[in-house]
């Protein structure tokens, strides 16, 4: 059934400190906040949408970052939207940015707003709207490289963080790998918790193909019974991707290179890899990730949906997203206690490994009214 019309009346940006339960380091670095951006439209009857802006402080992990996405919605993707006559929904959204290049976070917030503000005007969840079957995803969980006083990387953290998160029920755990940090790591957890535990590493692009003695490291951790490696080259080296994942038997999952449904074609048939790491924000939308999620099916490529460390706004839909059926492995689709000692909706809880999808109207909850007032920071209307 398609969504209700509704008029977009009023835009405006919300920006809220939310701190981490722990710090999450990665080959790019350290965060211990995050600062978030968060996309508030209103129709004309007074229903609220909300999208988050899945994005880092600062452009470390793509070329995306929070006060960017700010800056051009802003300034160029909210007017275009707000000109030419009243929006009435995600496809008039998607038309009228259709011109605009890059910045995939800040559209995509922008479009998850409209589809929760349809969908609440529908009086309908997004699950229910993608046909989405099962009641519950398995969840995985990210674990950041854990530092010990003096800065450097500590393995018997690490293992201590992963016994914690299996105890919780986690059904996979990923680790986060850097040359220096990587084999050490995997070896710790393979001898605390055996060859039968999901593992698997997300190197975020920091490893070099022209450097032997990273292929030297990543040709080892081959060996150790990873479930995939992701992301070990820069996000434009599908060719060398390709290359050694002829080789490894570890199945290569690309997240940072993945940016649109014709990149996501071009990596799969060019055998770069062989799964697929979904970020809504990364390929600039629920519509374009729902595009990604049918071609990878219709190849037999699994899928799995990523985490930008999103509150309960961002969390909801890309847990109604990893309901999809091509989405058969666990997602950093976490609890929200994993990221966070109270999340701005009502928590997402983890349940004999699984997270329920959310039934309830809209693309996610919605914000609890005192807490975002306390955590708000800044607000900006773009009417
Ligand atoms: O590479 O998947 C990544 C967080 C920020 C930026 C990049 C990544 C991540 C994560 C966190 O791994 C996943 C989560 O939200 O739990
Ligand atoms: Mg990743």
């Amino acid at each position: 059934m398609p969504l209700p019309a509704v008029a977009l009346d009023h835009v405006e940006l919300v920006r809220v400190a939310m701190p981490l339960v722990r710090p999450f380091r990665t080959s790019f670095g350290t965060q211990t906040a995050r600062d978030v951006l968060l996309v508030h439209v209103r129709d004309a009857d007074g229903t609220d949408g909300w999208g988050e802006c899945a994005t880092t402080a600062a452009p470390v992990y793509d070329a995306d970052f929070t006060d960017g996405a700010a800056l051009v919605l802003a300034d160029h993707l909210v007017p275009a939207v707000l000109a030419a006559g009243t929006a009435r929904g995600v496809d008039d959204v998607r038309a009228r940015l259709a011109g605009y290049r890059g910045h995939h976070a800040a559209r995509a917030a922008l479009e998850a707003a409209v589809w929760d503000l349809q969908l609440r005007a529908a009086g309908r969840s997004l699950a229910d709207h993608l046909g989405v079957a099962r009641d519950r995803v398995p969840a995985g969980v990210s674990v950041g490289i854990p530092t010990d006083p003096d800065g450097a990387a500590d393995v018997d953290a690490l293992v201590a963080q992963v016994g914690g998160y299996l105890e919780e029920s986690y059904l996979r755990v990923k680790v986060k790998i850097e040359p220096g940090f990587d084999l050490a790591a995997v070896r710790g957890l393979r001898a605390a918790f055996g060859s039968d535990l999901r593992l698997q590493v997300d190197a975020n692009t920091a490893y070099s193909p022209d450097d032997p003695a990273h292929i030297a490291v990543l040709d080892e951790l081959d060996s150790t019974g990873l479930e995939m490696i992701e992301q070990p080259f820069g996000a434009d080296r599908l060719r060398s991707h390709a290359e050694h994942a002829a080789r490894w038997r570890t199945p290569v999952c690309l997240d940072e290179s993945i940016t649109d449904r014709s990149r996501a074609t071009d990596a799969v048939d060019d055998g770069a890899c062989a799964i697929v790491n979904i970020k809504i924000g990364r390929v600039g939308g629920l519509t374009e990730a729902i595009a990604v999620h049918d071609r990878c099916r219709a190849r037999s490529v699994p899928v799995w949906c990523g985490g930008m460390l999103e509150t309960g706004i961002g969390r909801g839909v890309n847990v109604a997203l990893a309901g999809l059926p091509g989405f058969t492995l666990p997602g950093d689709t976490s609890a929200s206690s994993r990221y966070f000692a109270e999340d701005l909706t009502e928590p997402f809880l983890l349940e004999d490994g699984h997270v329920a999808i959310p039934r309830t109207a809209g693309a996610s909850p919605p914000p609890d009214p005192g807490r975002l007032a306390a955590w708000t920071t800044d607000r900006t209307s773009l009417r």
